[in-house]
């Protein structure tokens, strides 16, 4: 048995904290995973006024030499790949397969925003006015925090911190209290790659302390938050209030269309790894399935086969193919959620309304209503609801009648319709033949309606848009 790993803050260059809370593994609950400290409104006091003091100096560095220390951190993450992944299984409880590759990609997107270090960041335009020329130049905004989720701890943090750094800014991280240890290796390696004190900082602590004190501080110059609706919803009125900058990527339903023509097998593939990868704990999983009479009966039996593989196990077990759910508060929500479908008259073909500790195996159920709490409630576990539809129309109506639009797919090997289906879909993000999560770091990503403040998109060169504005230099030359 492994001792526990011991989470820290980061501030103003030191990693400081006593070890106050305990997080169990939730793959073995008599296992304590992380040691953590506790921060409250010193610690972010004391973050801010570091990250203040800080930023300028940052974002006068030039910009190849901020490039570097990211390209560096890219590097220092490589080096502690193994370990990294196996505390992230340890205290989120993903597979180590699944880990392994979340840090890959935090790795790949310090690489891409250090290599930005050298790109353009401003246009030049002729002007109305003779001798004038006219150039733009894009200015950090300042001391910027992030609050992040359990599910992604450490890509999401990467992902937001990566482009606020390469821009000039200052950071405030608040990572989830679930997973306290994933947000450190970030700070570690931020730290150990050079970066200035008090540029980065990580404090752990409570939503309501921590979260709340970041988003009412006015040095706080915008916050970026992936996270649950109702807690985004309540930061952007706080942000607003103040008129500072808001980025909100949230919950979401997504729904798949399944047409007659597709192949039955790939669709299925296709289907069950978009609702059962991550133990569905993405906020980009399929929890909607919709299907057309021709295919429902042979894609419904590949669905179920797929799923009966998806045994849960502890995620670093190889051959683990997924982990547990990842605390108590969401497993029972899922136990419910699939009794009260049950009891409504849906029929299980894959799992039941129990749990064994965090255990929970994959759910599909059929005979859900279209307008069901199954088909229509975000649950954020690897449970597919099926509904039936008549034909294409419908099933991309019913993919449209829902106040989320995060990602949404069709599987058909029709070009008319996936066209049409890409034209008309409401969703962010749109999988043609491909699963509903997992996502490419250098594209943009976001959603729209309930799911997304749909304001600034995050990654790709859209990422550096939310964490910097544009000044606009008119020079005389005469
Ligand atoms: C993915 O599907 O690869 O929290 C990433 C989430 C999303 C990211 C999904 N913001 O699940």
């Amino acid at each position: 048995m492994s001792s526990p790993a011991v989470a820290q803050h980061l501030i103003a260059g030191e990693l400081v904290g006593e070890a106050a809370k305990e997080r169990r593994n939730p793959a073995r609950l008599d296992q304590v995973a992380v040691l953590s400290p506790e921060g409250g409104k010193a610690e972010v006091e004391a973050a801010i006024v570091a990250a203040a003091a800080a930023q300028r100096s940052w974002a006068d560095t030039p910009a190849p030499a901020r490039g570097a220390i990211l390209l560096r951190a890219a590097q220092l993450l490589r080096e502690r790949s193994d370990e990294i992944a196996e505390d992230l299984v340890r205290e989120e409880g993903k597979t180590l397969a699944e880990a392994t590759g979340e840090v890959g990609r935090a790795i790949g997107v310090f690489q891409f925003f250090g290599s930005l270090g050298w790109a353009s960041t401003g246009s030049i335009y002729p002007s109305s006015f003779p001798g004038t020329t006219v150039t733009t130049r894009r200015e950090p905004l300042g001391v910027v925090a992030l609050i992040t989720p359990w599910n992604f701890p450490i890509a999401i943090p990467a992902w937001k911190a990566a482009p606020a750094l390469i821009s000039g800014n200052a950071v405030v991280l608040k990572p989830a209290e679930l997973t306290p240890m994933s947000a450190t290796h970030l700070g570690r390696a931020l730290h150990d790659a050079g970066l200035p004190a008090g540029v980065f900082n990580v404090v752990h602590g409570r939503g309501r302390v921590v979260g709340d004190a970041l988003a009412r501080d006015r040095r706080v110059a915008g916050l970026s938050f992936t996270g649950s609706t109702a807690v985004g919803l309540q930061l952007q009125q706080t942000l607003n209030s103040r008129g500072a900058r808001v980025q909100l990527e949230m919950g979401g339903k997504n729904g798949v269309l399944v047409l007659d023509d597709a192949d039955p097998r790939k669709a299925a593939q296709v289907v069950a790894a978009g609702a059962f990868s991550l133990t569905g704990q993405a906020c980009t999983a399929t929890s909607r399935v919709y299907v057309t009479p021709g295919i429902r009966q042979a894609f419904l039996e590949e669905l179920t086969t797929l799923a009966s593989g998806y045994t849960p196990g502890d995620g670093l077990d190889a051959g683990t193919k997924m982990g547990p759910v990842v605390s108590d508060s969401q497993v029972e929500r899922h136990v419910s959620a699939v009794q009260d479908a049950v009891d409504a008259g849906s029929r299980l073909l894959h799992g039941e309304p129990r749990a064994d500790g965090l255990y929970f195996a994959p759910v599909v159920a059929t005979e859900v209503a279209h307008d069901a709490p199954l088909a229509t409630e975000e649950i954020f576990g690897p449970i597919l609801a099926v509904v039936d539809v008549p034909d294409y129309e419908a099933g991309l109506a019913a993919i449209n009648d829902s106040p989320y639009g995060l990602t949404a797919g069709i599987c058909t090997d029709s070009l008319a319709y996936s066209t049409d289906f890409t034209n008309r879909v409401e969703a962010g993000v749109v999988k043609v033949n491909r699963p509903t999560s997992g996502l490419d770091l250098h594209v943009p990503f976001g959603g729209i309606k309930d799911s997304s403040s749909n304001t600034f998109r995050e990654q790709g060169h859209s990422a550096t848009d939310f964490y910097t504005w544009e000044k606009t230099i008119y020079t005389g030359t005469d």
